[in-house]
């Protein structure tokens, strides 16, 4: 729990009685910090520069965890001049290169100089008239309910940039709540203390210090905070004076000089040994055999490729309803073309967000059975936007140690405590949760079908835990969209209906056969993401392609059923395959030898001449996914298996650390509704062969 502890302090008096205003402050700590905090304020108030107040009035309350909301700290920059009217200039040219007019800076600056009484808040200003919008004349707006997430640290990296006293650290933290209010683009303060001369102007992310902004030894200052035409002012006060706000410590930006000096710096890296270390590394990765390189093919469907003039089994794409080569999703793409151009032209936020969107983004959302729905560019710029939107630092993520990583840098990117549980393991995520703090947002995120494993996260029991711990819980179903639970999905896997506190991401890059990736919810969420999520805000939108081969995709999901339940057709017979080839496959084949126990899942059993064949059949804990993990141990390994196999003619790819664990290394089969009985079982016979060359 935290505590908000505000001080007040006048001379003469209550405020309310016409005592003269000395001071006032604010802070939100932990419980044992309040004592001495309450001490520091009352000497404050006792001992100030404006006089010595009579009136004092120190308020505590408690602050419960999930009414404080997180932000980052805005960077300082610093600019200093010989006169007042020079920074006043200065704060002018600043404000105006940022989305307010220069009218209006000179407007509410004079309006704020021209005072004769000092006011106890801020005036709210129309960031392109110049004119004063709030009606609380002396009072103006006070913020309130705010202080940095974590004072020792922010006064310890402010204090090693140079930067010590109340002032600044105070300011910081208002500025940085006050540029977060809905409708806010800028502010300029002015201290009312007459010994204090520095001032700032906020914009953007930045806290630009100037000073001198007044002369010394005047006692007037002010705040005028601007805002957009038309902002809703009950919500921005509401927000100002309300909502508790934390921020995070400061990151110091280098000023101008230290910059400088920097690169100037001597290194010990030159552009020569830069280069051997690069060489360097790379050998290394081929002697270890992870070492990677792009091949090209030509895709003919979802089953077939060509490369180098022959013609290949293809048995490693995620495309795994064929869509991306059929023929109504080149004519939707090609259509989409026709009508809307090549590219999108900007982001959605601005003028990327043709009418394809809305409609795919309805379809989604009737697919997942959520409120609303979300398209980003990628699968993997979903996962990064969507966690690091949700969370922050102080906040929790628990996630899946199997989990892609998308999900990994996500969840780094966010600098949410981390918190790993053991692949699927409900009792290793009950003891993460039993142990969280209870200060904190939490969200617990999975793979739907994992990536390398195909084996499906047991959702309903993670919602129970989701619900019961107060978390939000993300499912990542880039490969269960289009696969599970009439492609569908995981949720529909598992008949979960709508809920709230579940969040379903997904790709439209795999089985939908176009580009980008998705997210569904509630409205609000969506909402939030719109606003929060820095990889959707900053990418330009996909292409009208895209978004015309995806609709189709998804409207045919909703529809036909055939492509789902022709994959889960080639699902079976491959599994049967492998099980007469004698191959063992996690999730997919088993022994029914008693030495089952025996059997690792290293040591694939295939017909060999030293071990009678052992006799393996549909597993019991079957997963009905496409993907086929089959285990060969080290990564030379399984790149010699993934040779030999191509020399048959069939694509598999071997997948190697830090991809998968050491001694892990696996051949990753998929199959796709483009699969025949035919080509399947020449698969199967064909890893039967090779394996047991291998052996
Ligand atoms: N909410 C809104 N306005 C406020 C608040 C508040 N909580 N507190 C003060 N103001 C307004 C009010 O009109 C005051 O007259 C004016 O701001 C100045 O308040 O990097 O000390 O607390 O070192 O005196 C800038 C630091 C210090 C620059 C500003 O403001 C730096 C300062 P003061
Ligand atoms: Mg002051």
């Amino acid at each position: 729990m935290k505590y908000s502890i505000r001080m007040r302090a006048a001379q003469g008096g209550p405020h309310e009685n016409g005592g003269h205003h000395i001071s006032g402050a604010e802070r939100i700590l932990a419980k044992d910090e309040l004592a001495s905090a309450a001490g520091e304020l009352l000497l404050r108030a006792l001992h100030h520069s404006k006089g010595e107040a009579d009136f004092i009035r120190l308020t505590v309350d408690a602050i419960s965890p999930e009414n404080i909301h997180y932000m980052p700290c805005l960077a300082i920059d610093s600019t200093y001049h010989t006169t007042p009217e020079e920074t006043q200039e200065s704060a002018i040219r600043l404000l105006s290169a940022h989305g307010i007019s220069e009218k209006a800076v000179r407007t509410a600056l004079h309006t704020l100089l021209s005072r004769n009484t000092t006011m106890r808040g801020a005036m709210i200003i129309d960031c392109e008239t110049g004119e004063r919008l709030d009606t609380l004349e002396d009072r103006g707006i006070r913020v309130s309910h705010l202080g940095f997430a974590n004072p020792l640290e922010a006064s310890l990296q402010l204090a090693a940039a140079g930067f010590t006293g109340d002032h600044i650290k105070e300011a910081l933290v208002l500025a940085s709540k006050v540029l977060a209010a809905p409708g806010v683009v800028g502010e300029l303060c002015i201290s009312d203390d007459p010994d204090y001369v520095t001032g700032y102007v906020s914009y953007g992310t930045t806290y630009h210090r100037l000073a001198p902004i007044k002369e010394l030894g005047n006692p007037f200052g002010g705040r005028l905070f601007f805002v957009k035409p038309n902002t809703d002012l009950f919500a921005l006060r509401h927000y100002l004076e309300e909502q508790t706000i934390l921020v995070k410590s400061p990151t110091i930006i280098p000023t101008n000089e230290t910059a400088k000096e920097a690169s100037q710096s001597p290194t010990n890296i030159t552009h020569a040994t830069l280069q051997h270390e690069l060489q360097q590394e790379l050998a290394d990765l081929k002697t270890r055999a992870v070492h990677r390189s792009l091949t090209t093919y030509t895709p003919i469907n979802g089953a077939r490729a060509q490369a180098n003039v022959r013609t290949y089994l293809m048995m490693t794409t995620n495309n795994y309803l064929g869509l991306a080569q059929s023929a109504a999703l080149r004519e939707a793409a090609a259509k989409a073309i026709k009508i809307y151009g090549t590219g999108s032209g900007g982001s959605r936020l601005l003028s990327g967000s043709f009418p394809l969107f809305q409609q795919l983004e309805e379809n989604l959302a009737q697919l997942k059975n959520t409120e609303a729905a979300l398209v980003f560019n990628t699968g993997y710029m979903t996962n990064v936007g969507v966690i690091s939107a949700l969370v922050h630092a102080g906040d929790h993520i628990i996630s899946d140690e199997l989990n892609h990583a998308s999900i990994i840098d996500g969840c780094r990117l966010s600098r949410a405590n981390i918190h790993v549980y053991q692949h699927n393991d409900i009792t290793s995520l009950i003891k993460v949760m039993a142990a969280l703090p209870p200060t904190g947002r939490r969200l617990i995120i999975t793979d739907g079908v994992f990536s390398m494993d195909g084996d499906i996260a047991p959702l309903p029991a993670l919602l129970d835990i989701a619900h019961q711990y107060q978390a939000w819980l993300a499912v990542d179903d880039a490969h269960a969209t289009g696969v599970i639970g009439d492609g569908r999905g995981t949720a529909h896997h598992f008949g979960i209906s709508n809920d709230p506190a579940l969040i379903q991401i997904g790709t439209l890059s795999k089985a939908i056969g176009s580009e980008g990736g998705f997210v569904c919810a509630s409205r609000l969420v969506i909402d939030y993401l719109i606003n929060k999520a820095r990889s959707f805000i900053f990418s330009t939108a996909l292409s009208p392609a895209d978004i015309g081969a995806a609709l189709a995709a998804v409207q045919s999901l909703l529809t036909a059923k055939a492509p789902v339940k022709r994959l889960q057709q080639a699902i079976q017979t491959m599994t049967t395959a492998l099980a007469e080839a004698g191959i063992l496959v996690p999730g997919k084949t088993e022994a029914i030898t008693p030495q089952s126990h025996l059997v690792t899942a290293a040591s694939p059993v295939v017909g060999n001449a030293t071990e009678p064949p052992q006799v393996v059949k549909k597993a019991q804990n079957f997963t009905p996914t496409p993907i086929f993990p089959i285990i060969v141990g080290s990564a030379e390994r399984a790149l010699a298996v993934a040779n030999a196999m191509k020399e048959q003619g069939i694509i598999l790819s071997a997948v190697r650390p830090p991809t998968v664990p050491q001694g892990e290394s696996r051949l990753r089969l998929t199959v796709t509704a483009d699969h025949s009985e035919a080509d399947i079982r020449y698969v199967a016979q064909t890893l039967k062969t090779v394996l047991t060359q291998q052996l």
